[in-house]
């Protein structure tokens, strides 16, 4: 049987395809023309078909995508084989590869490489899912500007996960065995990119000088132990005129014992889910492989993030989304165990860590993926599409109702299978407890209620949303439930889907978020 198509997009939003996987043929040889998935063939020299031109060249066996230094995530769940740099003995040039990498094994006969990254996320043995973030794009390798190099194999050959829909034999089957196979299961096509989550309030930075909404602390862990402030430490090198706040340290690197540390502890005002950022210097950051610990109530998160600090000047560096409660007990922390030889002389640099609060959405309820209409007892109904005069103030293009209203039903149980339903492609960036807000005008007490969930099945803690104000009409957020308590989700990390049903018809929804923040209101 054919393999069901099972990758969903290795990025937030949509970007454009820089370079394609040339079927005649895949091997970076120089034939001067690319057979693309289409069959069309352009000549090497008219390189029209790519938006931008660095990197569209003969051979290429994979697909490169415009993303600068941003969020790389897992195109299906499997298990991390290769986390590394391609070559440390060639960092650019013709044999540095794929330079900082990433290989998936996803267990049925098909890898992914995600290629020039400028920071690794996970670990080799690690197990990932869908959508999890696991890298940073970058420009390391042999790479002439910030790209993602994406490449399928299949039993270890290259492939098009684009397929082949040319009109003739695909060549590289022809020569290869290996048939091109549409593999995109959703997200990456036909509009629908998965949306990246959103920044909300103020970020909280703590960098190395004391103007901190929290502390930076460095140290010695070896001989007799220090830590400072107060007092400047042996072997941290203070620099002035660069980095964050015009200010930075650096030590050296060495080897795997973490000798010299620092730690960034922020003192954080809310509970929620937070984006962790490094800024890194033009200079004094030297190491190809800082490593930074994550800690959240003092416990280090089973993995933690590898930096290209090199690579990287005067710009903030995602580390990944968090789940933190709040307090001043969470903590980033890097030493000089960056495995490296202290005969490089290779530097660690430490400068700032900023923590910024991020929600999912909000999203347009308009912008589901699937809307499946039902019959409940003799009446069929569906989510409409409405943007009414009469009722302004949605939000997007438009809202969606479940109609028709008359005859009145209403749906408590059995309503995964028997209500009016919208789906939707929805990134949790961290696993945990997501507060279920909707945006809705309930005109009366007999519309004004729904059910949330996530892949398909409809958990208590989120049916009945209700309160979508009936006794005062218009569009607002509601999160409370007929039960009682808030309306939550409890979802691990990575690709779902998001359900709304129908309980009572008649019920208008606009927007939809999902926050881990318990004192968020939305706006
Ligand atoms: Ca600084
Ligand atoms: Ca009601
Ligand atoms: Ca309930
Ligand atoms: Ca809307
Ligand atoms: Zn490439």
């Amino acid at each position: 049987a054919q393999t069901a198509p099972f990758l969903s997009s290795p990025y937030y939003g949509e970007k454009a395809i820089n370079c394609f996987f040339d079927h005649e043929y895949p091997n970076y040889g120089q034939d001067n023309s690319i057979v693309i998935y289409t069959g069309e063939r352009r000549s090497n020299a008219n390189r029209d078909i790519c938006t931008l031109h660095y990197s569209c060249y003969a051979g290429h066996p994979a697909y490169d995508y415009d993303l600068e230094y941003e969020p790389v995530l897992a195109a299906a769940s499997g298990t991390v084989e290769k986390a590394e740099w391609n070559s440390w003995a060639y960092r650019t040039g013709p044999n540095s590869g794929l330079g900082l990498y990433i290989r998936l094994g996803h267990g049925n006969g098909y890898q992914t490489y995600y290629g020039h990254l400028s920071a690794l996320l996970v670990q080799e043995g690690q197990a990932v899912v869908k959508g999890q973030m696991i890298g940073v794009s970058g420009n390391t390798g042999n790479s002439s500007g910030a790209h993602l190099h994406f490449e399928v194999r299949h039993n270890g050959t290259r492939t098009d996960p684009y397929g082949w829909s040319g009109g003739y034999t695909d060549p590289w089957q022809a020569a290869s065995g290996e048939a091109s196979i549409f593999l995109w299961s959703d997200g990456q096509w036909a509009g629908y990119p998965l949306a990246a989550p959103t920044p909300y309030g103020s970020a909280v930075v703590v960098d190395d000088n004391p103007n901190n909404t929290g502390s930076f602390k460095k140290g010695r862990s070896w001989g007799s132990p220090v830590e400072c402030p107060p007092g400047s430490c042996p072997y941290w090198w203070r620099v002035t005129g660069i980095g964050y706040g015009s200010d930075m340290y650096y030590t050296y690197v060495n080897g795997y014992t973490a000798d010299y540390w620092a730690k960034w502890q922020p003192s954080l005002s809310q509970a929620g889910l937070y984006e962790v950022q490094v800024y890194i210097a033009c200079n004094h950051a030297t190491t190809w492989f800082a490593q930074y610990h994550i800690y959240s109530n003092g416990s280090p998160y089973d993995t933690y993030a590898r930096v290209d600090q090199l690579g990287l000047c005067n710009q903030w560096i995602s580390l990944g989304y968090y789940y933190f409660s709040g307090g001043s007990n969470h903590y980033v922390r890097t030493s000089d165990a960056t495995t490296e030889s202290y005969s490089t002389g290779r530097k660690v640099g430490v400068d700032a860590v900023r923590f910024r609060r991020v929600n999912v959405g909000p999203f347009e309820v308009e912008d589901y993926r699937e809307r499946i209409g039902r019959t409940y007892q003799g009446l069929y109904m569906n989510w409409e599409f409405r943007n009414w005069s009469g009722k302004p103030g949605w939000r997007g293009s438009g809202a969606m109702q479940a109609l028709p209203k008359n005859p009145h039903k209403n749906i408590n149980t059995g309503y995964t299978t028997a209500s009016p339903e919208l789906r939707y492609r929805t990134v949790f960036p961290a696993s945990g407890t997501y507060y279920v807000w909707v945006r809705a005008y309930g005109e009366n007490g007999k519309e004004d209620s729904v059910h949330a969930g996530y892949d398909g099945y409809g958990p208590s803690s989120a049916d009945r949303i209700s309160g979508c104000g009936w006794n005062s009409p218009g569009w607002k957020w509601c999160n409370s439930t007929m039960d009682g308590p808030r309306a939550t989700i409890y979802v691990g990390a990575g690709l779902h889907t998001f359900n709304l049903w129908m309980r009572e018809n008649g019920f208008r929804a606009d927007q939809v978020l999902l926050t881990q923040d318990p004192s968020y209101t939305p706006p």
